[in-house]
């Protein structure tokens, strides 16, 4: 099994702003500048940038897993003022092999916390034909079926009020962004 997230631009902006608060965003510097690459479990894990994953001049970023169980993710977090926050990134997504009790998930995660660092919730962007997460007052999932290049856009204040009644938004100091290429089970 083998699962993929392919990301050319990753951006939470202040909305009433209109200011990026994530570092490199755009990948077009090294994966280091910004961003903390976490492997964990079994297989092969991958985090490579480069020009050719998406056929136009600027560089996108690949996250890359296989075998079970385990994870690549690759994280950021920044501390935030307001939940006022506008997600936009352009992504796709694949995955490969797998079956009810093993299975392999892409996602663009969003985490919140509050300022102790404590995870309050959970947007999870995903692309899996088995996985079985299901959603709660504090994890909210948006699946994607389309495998190609697609952007996604999330009013963050609308999300926490409408699928995270459990968050409280006012408890809400910091967001992370995780890039994660997860497999279940085994
Ligand atoms: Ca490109
Ligand atoms: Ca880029």
């Amino acid at each position: 099994m083998r699962r993929i997230v392919l990301l050319p631009f990753l951006l939470l902006a202040a909305v009433a702003f209109g200011q990026e608060l994530l570092t490199n965003g755009d990948f077009e510097q090294d994966i280091t500048v910004g961003w903390t690459r976490l492997d964990s479990g079994a297989g092969t894990h991958d985090v490579t940038r480069d020009v050719n994953y998406e056929p136009d001049p600027d560089y996108e970023v690949y996250v890359y897993q296989y075998d079970n169980p385990g994870s690549t993710v690759l994280v950021q977090t920044v501390d935030i003022s307001r939940t006022l926050l506008e997600l936009k990134f352009r992504a796709r997504f694949e995955e490969g092999g797998g079956s009810s009790t093993c299975w392999p998930a892409a996602c663009v995660s969003l985490l919140y916390y509050n300022s102790a660092d404590g995870l309050l919730g959970e947007t999870k962007y995903y692309y899996s034909t088995y996985a079985n997460w299901t959603p709660s007052p504090t994890l909210s999932l948006h699946q994607v079926t389309n495998p190609d290049w697609t952007e996604h856009t999330l009013d963050i204040d609308e999300e926490l009020a409408t699928n995270l009644t459990g968050v409280d938004p006012v408890q809400v100091a910091k967001v992370g962004v995780a890039l994660v290429s997860y497999t279940s089970g085994g």
